[in-house]
């Protein structure tokens, strides 16, 4: 080797060494939600912890308010590996992971409690499993609360019959459609992006959410303001990571995601139950009006879906009916 090629080697050496010691992995997360929203602030702190725990190895570098793309966009980005992590609603997943819809249903679970205490146990764990051995390319780290869905409309709504004729938007799932034909109304599937000028001009009649999310997108100032709560679907949030990152990742890193993607689920509950709260509280003064219903009807109506996605899980639907 010549003296000029030995320096040459020496200096790419030189240039290659520091990034093997500092290797450093970014993982880029989205969230459709706003800075400060508990789903988000609870994967920036799982971010934090991670850098600590890796010393500085792996990152998460937080994109909120769906600068990645809607939540439809999102799950192909992050099962093709673009996108690293992932909260979303398991909505979205049902599509591409169907065993998920389970959880889907309308009125599946009892009630808050219920869907947590099922989310938290076996049954949970279960799920998430399913997510990372299906063919999607995702892997299932761990779930965080969407709270309790309830119907915002332009016209007060108190019995499915009020539901007629009115184009009520749902979730990119035909679950979700059929649920909403079932309840009375139009289901129609469209990105949540697209809902607050969906009411605004017209093209819908009203949507559905939780508190959170009906004020944060500011679909409260709309003309939909009669508030029923239908919470005709309990759907939990779940944190997903792409397995093209997953799989570049030691068992060791591997498993301290997973106990943080935990402990990101606890977090995230404490603040969600503020928020829901705080954001009640808001839709109140800003003049939206709660309307408290007998849920049966809405609950009767939507048997048929149950019957027709829960066919093939008629022994796990045995087991979350069976969960306190
Ligand atoms: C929210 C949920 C989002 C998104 C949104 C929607 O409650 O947190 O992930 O699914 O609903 O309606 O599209």
């Amino acid at each position: 080797m010549t003296f000029q090629r030995r320096t040459i080697a020496q200096l790419v050496l030189a240039a290659l060494l520091p990034m093997t010691v500092h290797a450093q992995t970014v993982l880029r997360a989205h969230d459709t939600h706003p800075a400060g929203y508990p789903t988000v602030a609870a994967v920036e702190s799982m971010g934090k912890k991670l850098d600590a725990a890796t010393n500085g190895r792996i990152k998460i570098q937080m994109f909120p308010g769906a600068v990645l793309g809607q939540e439809k966009e999102a799950v192909e980005q992050t099962q093709l590996g673009a996108i690293q992590l992932a909260r979303i609603s398991l909505g979205v997943v049902g599509p591409v992971v169907p065993e998920v819809d389970v959880f889907n249903m309308p009125f599946v679970f009892r009630d808050i409690k219920h869907m947590r205490a099922v989310i938290d146990g076996p049954i949970g764990d279960e799920l998430l499993s399913k997510v990372t051995s299906s063919s999607a390319r995702l892997v299932g780290l761990g779930w965080m609360d969407g709270g309790s869905r309830s119907l915002y409309t332009k016209k007060p709504v108190r019995t499915p019959a009020d539901l007629k004729g009115q184009k009520v938007r749902m979730m990119g799932n035909p679950l979700f459609v059929d649920t909403m034909n079932a309840m009375g109304g139009n289901g129609i599937a469209m990105a949540y992006g697209e809902v607050f000028t969906s009411l605004q001009t017209g093209v819908i009649d009203g949507a559905e959410n939780n508190p959170p999310s009906y004020f944060t997108a500011n679909h409260y100032t709309t003309p939909a303001k009669f508030y029923t709560q239908t919470n005709h679907l309990i759907i939990p949030e779940i944190l997903v990571m792409s397995k093209v990152a997953w799989d570049r990742m030691s068992a060791a890193d591997q498993a301290v995601v997973r106990r943080l993607a935990r402990e990101a689920q606890m977090e995230q509950r404490a603040l969600w139950d503020k928020s829901v709260e705080e954001y009640s509280g808001k839709l109140k003064a800003a003049g939206v009006e709660f309307i408290n219903i007998d849920t049966k009807p809405f609950f009767d109506a939507t048997e048929p879906v149950r019957q027709k996605y829960g066919a093939k899980h008629t022994d796990l639907m045995k087991r979350i009916a069976a969960v306190k």
